[in-house]
């Protein structure tokens, strides 16, 4: 093959062209979020897991995760730094369980975040160029102070997002109280889509709302692989129920589509239920809340294909607006940089700016080394925000 055709069969099929094997409508960039030790980096693994991308499953007691990489991370069982990792994942056909976009394979890109307090500017640094996140909560403490604060910068940086409710393995799981907590501490318009089948040493699965299906996982299968799609046992048809008249009416509230047909006494079919799930999640107006197990390996298959439902691919969302060398993006860049000195002006403060950070932003770059000169500016203003 000519050495020019050779380049260009290889640039088409690179990571940023539109002949990409996986193109931007079937990626998911997303990121875990939550208090320290919620179980962000055992949800990635198992994600890893079932995604064919390891074949070992991994424990953070052991130090022997994908994502939790660095020694020390390791040797103290807690994230440290952002890791981020990749997985593809086609949505699995059961009978009776409607998905949006099964047997279409994805590529899912997933940065698992630290919890720790003082790591918090690294999640934010992730945060503000994900498309969509997974806000872990403790099943036994609901929302700690530490989901508050990634909540609020996931808002800041209007990421959509899933609520799942791990760990109600543990004693004392108590996932009303969870969702409860999610609407009291956070304001937040989130509604179960599955519910946890059981709760502590009982929990076998999880329940499908909007299908009104029983997934039950196998007691002989250890790691989570083989459950079963069944209709929802009778001691907890009620509980179903109620879960569906609550996200209909929830959902009805905000879009338009399900509220017409809900007006107009016509049934809600699961096609119209999670394509308004979908919109109102992207719109940042409504978070689906999922329940499970991540140690004891129940509930991620289906935290999987609530990301690929509900979840948006970067063509889903607003450009984000970044710095470029053009000129005329320099041009608007310095606008922006006017027009926050003319607001420090008015505050009669005054600052220093260095001549780096000053001709870095103003001096075209092949005369910057020339110019030994500091600026003055009026302000009170903190100079780093500038
Ligand atoms: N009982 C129970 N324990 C869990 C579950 N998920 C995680 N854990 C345990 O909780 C501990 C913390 O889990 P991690 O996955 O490291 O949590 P994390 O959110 O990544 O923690 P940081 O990154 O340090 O904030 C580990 O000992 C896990 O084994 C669960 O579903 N049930
Ligand atoms: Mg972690």
């Amino acid at each position: 093959m000519p050495a020019t055709l050779e380049k260009k069969k290889s640039a088409a099929a690179g990571p940023n062209s539109p002949n990409r094997k996986f193109p931007l409508e079937r990626t998911r960039n997303i990121g875990i979020a939550a208090h320290i030790d919620a179980g962000k980096t055992t949800i990635t693994e198992r994600v890893l897991f079932y995604t064919g991308m390891i074949h070992k499953m991994g424990e953070v007691h052991e130090g022997t995760t994908v994502t939790d990489w660095m020694e020390q991370e390791r040797e103290r069982g807690i994230t440290i730094t952002s890791a981020a990792t990749t997985c593809s994942w086609a949505q699995r056909k059961e009978e009776g369980v409607y998905k949006i976009f099964e047997g279409i394979k994805q590529r899912i890109n997933i940065i698992d975040t630290p919890g720790h307090v003082d790591f918090t500017a690294e999640v934010e640094r992730s945060l503000r160029v994900l498309d969509g996140a997974i806000a872990v909560f403790d099943g036994v403490a609901g929302v700690q102070p530490q989901s508050e604060t990634v909540w609020r910068q996931a808002t800041k940086y209007n990421v959509p997002r899933l609520a799942f409710i791990n760990k109600m393995d543990r004693v004392g799981a108590d996932f009303a109280m969870s969702v409860n907590s999610i609407h009291k501490k956070l304001d937040a318009n989130a509604w179960p889509v599955l519910l946890p089948l059981g709760r502590e040493d009982q929990l076998k699965g999880q329940l499908d709302v909007i299908n009104k299906k029983a997934i039950i996982y196998s007691d002989s299968d250890q790691l989570g692989s083989t459950y079963e799609v069944t209709d929802v046992p009778k001691e907890h048809v009620a509980a179903v129920e109620k879960a569906y008249k609550e996200l209909v009416q929830q959902i009805s509230n905000i879009d338009d589509e399900v509220a017409e047909v809900v007006l107009e006494e016509k049934p809600v079919t699961p096609e119209l239920l999670k394509a308004a799930i979908r919109r109102q999640t992207i719109a940042n107006k409504f978070v689906p809340v999922i329940g499970g197990s991540a140690l004891k390996n129940i509930g991620v298959q289906y935290l999987v294909d609530a990301v690929v439902d509900y979840l948006p691919s970067p063509l889903d969302i607003p450009r984000r607006r970044g710095w470029s060398q053009t000129p005329t993006r320099q041009w608007r860049r310095r606008r922006m940089i006017t027009g926050i000195f003319a607001r420090l002006r008015s505050n009669f403060g005054v600052i220093r700016l260095s001549a780096n950070s000053f001709s870095s932003v103003f001096i075209p770059a092949r005369f910057r080394k020339a110019t030994p000169f500091t600026i003055r500016a009026l302000t009170n203003a903190n100079a780093s925000r500038v």
